[in-house]
């Protein structure tokens, strides 16, 4: 059909120069662009068709058939608000027009207690494998932007979903961002940057965290929370530099560990202060508490906040938790009477357990006092029936939780790697493992020397949990014969110091006996690395790939393998972050009519309308499908 209209357009038989030809009908070659793209999008689907969805992680099909319904946004009247375009009004604008102090001024000045919506990172990272795609965020962003005007932020990118977003959904984390920001110009995005790793998971060159943030920036990101996992200051300061430098906002931040108020815990409120003192020496706008396993019980989570809030009036405290003890609301609560200006919660359908408080409960307990966080429970309520279905559409990438774990308090697992260890306990049904491998993690912290567990580290000590259950090692078996143990990578490495530097420093002679003739860093890794040569990479890839934008080569630099992989996927599959979720998961029906807008304007009408026998000599199959009213038939390697 292509050939056809372009034999038959009046240009081309007018014409006889090939080159002004291309010029002058640019609507052809759109035409090229979009029939390619078909093409591509029916490979991916006969591919699905014929063998089933290959997305990593993914158990079974999706619980949701039907589509989604949109909710209407209501006013306080039960009014329908008219979405069409987003809503203008938010705290964005205090840091778009006057910078990050002055925000940070407006919210310390701001009497209730502010909300930060994570529904759209670390609670599907927390309960769903971060699996949740561009368009099911684009979908309800517009909603979105009323419903949480007055949110503190949207957390939305950064952390686990940059890689995931490549390596399992084939999509380009900036294009999301990039969507994301223009659907909702409001409410301030927030990401969750790992200090000097970026959002990869072991150091990189300093300009090269420079260079990514500076990216993030231009490309709509507001907010930075800025986390080390071992609280090395030296690690963390790049990164809170980096953001200054962007002129996005810094929040500094320190990882709640242990339990502060008992006196035999390594962590105490001393140790905090310290790290405070610190991070706001470095500059930041604002002072980050990451409560990663949610083990900031209220008593302290009103110690932490109100000494912190007592030394510094003027510094803006922003607190994050996870709810897998079932405590998060009351440790939240504690902290907006402590004189936190912000906490973290999740829309009430992808809450609690593992990921955030519910946003509702966390309303209801402070809405109407003196720390009432200014949103409207019923428009969060419209909201959430959206994440209601959408759980169930994601549904394939359920851990299966049960119930709280306030076993938490011992083992320390933060929320989204215990969703992960309870999900592979229960695949391999483990149910017995699973209490020994919860106990192997708290020995295997101890062991290391009791460190601050989150990405990276928590990774480090879940894997030599996981070697001492499955080589049968006790604690003390570990501490004798770690001479002649083959530790896990991850323990090797943390022990050369390619994380940065524990609080305490390094157990010894653990660390000098697992290492044997390996180095040891005692200073921070980036001073180790040589820069990036920007214009050498940005050319190296441009040979590969074509054209390269300034953020491919941010993607490139955070994970050169990853972004390899997804761009030769893209090369076969084309762009499929607007193919809806159902059939980016799970076949179509025979017979079954669904759209596709490639972009605005642009839709495909799909139908599914039969599949060929397997060929003996080929292996293959053909498979047919309408498209447009017109019939396409695709060629699919059959894999059982
Ligand atoms: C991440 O680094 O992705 C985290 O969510 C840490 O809590
Ligand atoms: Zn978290």
């Amino acid at each position: 059909p292509f050939l056809a209209s372009l034999l038959t357009h009046p240009t081309f038989i007018e014409s006889n120069c090939w080159t002004t030809f291309i010029d002058d009908t640019p609507e052809l070659f759109s035409l090229i662009g979009s029939q390619n793209r078909a093409q591509k999008l029916l490979a991916y689907l006969g591919d699905l068709v014929v063998n089933g969805s290959q997305i990593k992680g993914q158990i079974g099909e999706p619980k949701l058939k039907s589509d989604i319904i949109l909710p209407t946004i209501t006013d306080e009247q039960g009014k329908a608000i008219d979405v069409q375009e987003p809503c203008t009004k938010g705290w964005r604008s205090i840091i778009t027009d006057k910078g990050p102090e002055a925000f940070a001024k407006a919210v310390r000045a701001n009497k209730g207690c502010l909300i930060m919506d994570t529904t759209w990172r670390d609670a599907h990272q927390s309960l769903l494998a971060t699996r949740v795609r561009t368009v099911d965020l684009c979908n309800i962003a517009k909603e979105t932007s009323y419903a949480l005007s007055n949110a503190w932020a949207l957390e939305c990118w950064g952390g686990a979903t940059f890689d995931v977003a490549m390596r399992f959904l084939y999509e380009d984390p900036w294009d999301r961002l990039r969507k994301m920001r223009k659907l909702v110009p409001n409410i301030p995005f927030q990401m969750l940057l790992r200090g000097a790793n970026g959002v990869a998971y072991s150091s990189l060159p300093d300009n090269a965290i420079y260079h990514f943030c500076d990216q993030a920036k231009k490309n709509g990101m507001d907010i930075f929370r800025v986390f080390d996992a071992l609280n090395d200051m030296a690690q963390l300061e790049v990164g809170v530099k980096a953001v200054i430098k962007a002129g996005g906002v810094a929040e500094g931040t320190l990882c709640y560990s242990g339990d502060m108020t008992n006196p035999k815990k390594k962590y105490n409120l001393e140790y905090y202060l310290n790290l405070a003192d610190q991070i706001v020496a470095m500059g930041a706008h604002v002072l980050g508490i990451k409560d990663m396993a949610g083990v900031l019980k209220p008593r302290a989570a009103t110690l932490l906040v109100g000494a912190i809030r007592k030394k510094y009036p003027d510094l803006p405290i922003h607190v994050h938790t996870h709810d897998s003890a079932g405590t998060g609301v009351a440790s939240m609560v504690a902290c907006a009477h402590a004189g936190a200006d912000a906490v973290d919660a999740a829309t009430d359908s992808l809450s609690g357990m593992t990921s955030q408080p519910s946003i509702g409960a966390l309303l209801a307990s402070l809405e109407g006092g003196e720390y009432d966080p200014g949103l409207s429970a019923h428009q969060l309520r419209e909201i959430d029936t959206y994440w209601a279905q959408l759980r169930l559409l994601y549904s394939p990438f359920e851990a299966g939780l049960t119930g709280p774990d306030p076993e938490v308090y011992e083992h320390e697992i933060p929320g989204g790697q215990l969703t992960n260890l309870i999900f592979q306990a229960s695949q391999q049904g483990l149910g017995e493992q699973w209490a020994q491998t919860k106990k192997a993690y708290e020995q295997a912290n101890d062991i290391l020397g009791d460190i601050v567990k989150v990405t990276p580290t928590s990774k480090v000590v879940g894997d030599l949990a996981q070697f001492m259950v499955s080589n049968n090692l006790s604690y003390d078996d570990v501490l004798k014969k770690a001479e002649s143990l083959d530790f896990p990578s991850s323990v090797l490495e943390f022990f050369e110091g390619l994380m940065g530097q524990p609080y305490g420093g390094f157990p010894e002679p653990l660390r000098s006996q697992a290492l044997r003739e390996r180095r040891k860093m005692d200073k921070r890794p980036g001073l180790y690395l040589e820069p990036i040569n920007f214009d050498e990479t940005r050319n190296a890839l441009k040979e590969k790939f074509g054209g390269v934008s300034e953020t491919d080569l941010a993607s490139y630099i955070m994970y050169p393998k990853v972004f390899e992989d997804y761009k030769k996927f893209t090369e076969k599959y084309g762009d499929l972050s607007v193919l809806p979720t159902r059939f980016f998961l799970s076949k179509p029906e025979l017979g079954q009519e669904f759209n596709v807008e490639l972009e605005k304007g642009k839709v495909l009408i799909l139908k599914l309308l039969a599949v060929g026998p397997l060929s003996d000599q080929t292996g293959q199959r053909e498979v047919f499908f309408e498209l447009n009213s017109e019939i396409r038939s695709i060629t699919v390697d059959d894999k059982h």
